[in-house]
C-alpha cells in the first residue's frame, strides 16, 4: 500500500507520524503544504484542515496523529502498541496528554510579553511535572520497548532542545527522567531524520515571526 503524509514542515503532530514511520521501516512519501493556503485537494481530504493527513491507495485520507500512528502500526506488525489492553490503554491517555504539552509549548512561541509567558511557563512545568512523576526507570516510556509513547513526545523535547532556557523549562535537577527520556529519543536515527534538514533556523524564524517577547526569551541571537 503506498501511503503519503500530507505534513507541515514544522508541525509537531506531523513529525509524531514521521517518527512511527521510520521506526517501523514503512515506506511512505512525503508532501508539504502551505497551511496559510491550503490546497483545495487537500481540505477535501482532511475534514479540519488539519495535517498530518495520510493519504491511503483509494485517495481517502486519515487525520489526527495518534490515529494515523496506530494505524501505521497496526499494519505493520510487530507492533508497538503493548499487548496488554490496560497498558495500551494507559499508553493511549498519555499520548493524549502529550497535546496538552505541545500545546503549552506552541503557546511559549507565542506569548506576547513577560506575564504571558510566565503564566504559560507555569502551566507547562506543572505538566511535565505530571508526566515525569509517571516515568519508570526508562529508557523508553514503557521501559525496554519504543512505542507510540515515544513517538509521541519526541516533537517536545526536540522543540525544548532548541529553546535557550531549556534549562529553566525542564532542568535535569526537576525532571530527571524527563531529561534521561529526552537523550534517549533525541539520539535515535529515526527522530533526528523526522524534519527537515533547516528545521532549527525554521522554527527559529516561526518565532521570531510569532512573537518578538518570545523570540527574545527563547531564540539564541
Ligand atoms: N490533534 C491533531 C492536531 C493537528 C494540528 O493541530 N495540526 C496543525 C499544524 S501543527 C494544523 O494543521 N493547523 C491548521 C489549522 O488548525 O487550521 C493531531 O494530533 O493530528
Amino acid at each position: 500500500m503506498a501511503l503519503e503524509l500530507i505534513s507541515f514542515k514544522l508541525c509537531p503532530f506531523v513529525q509524531r507520524s514521521v517518527v512511527t514511520l521510520l521506526h517501523k521501516q514503512v515506506p511512505f512519501d512525503i508532501t508539504y503544504i502551505d497551511l496559510a493556503s491550503p490546497p483545495d485537494w487537500f481540505l477535501k481530504i482532511s475534514p479540519f484542515g488539519k495535517v498530518p493527513a495520510l493519504r491511503l491507495d483509494d485517495g481517502s485520507a486519515l487525520f489526527e496523529s495518534a490515529i494515523i500512528n496506530e494505524y501505521i502500526d497496526d499494519i505493520t506488525p510487530p507492533h508497538l502498541n503493548p499487548e496488554d489492553p490496560l497498558v495500551r490503554a494507559r499508553n493511549r491517555s498519555w499520548i493524549q496528554f502529550g497535546e496538552q504539552c505541545i500545546g503549552d509549548q506552541y503557546h511559549l512561541t507565542v506569548a506576547k510579553d513577560e506575564e504571558a509567558f510566565e503564566t504559560v511557563r507555569a502551566r507547562a512545568e506543572g505538566n511535565l511535572d505530571k508526566v515525569e512523576a509517571i516515568l519508570g526507570e526508562g529508557p523508553y516510556f514503557n521501559g525496554e520497548r519504543f512505542s507510540l509513547v515515544d513517538a509521541a513526545y519526541a516533537p517536545i523535547f526536540m522543540r525544548y532542545a532548541l529553546i535557550k532556557p531549556m534549562d529553566d523549562v525542564m532542568p535535569e535537577s526537576r525532571y530527571p527522567r524527563l531529561n534521561a527520556w529526552a537523550r534517549t529519543l533525541l539520539a535515535l536515527p529515526e527522530v533526528q531524520r523526522s524534519v527537515v534538514d533547516e528545521f532549527p533556523t525554521l522554527f527559529a524564524e516561526y518565532v521570531r515571526k510569532n512573537s518578538a517577547y518570545a523570540a527574545e526569551r527563547l531564540i539564541a541571537a
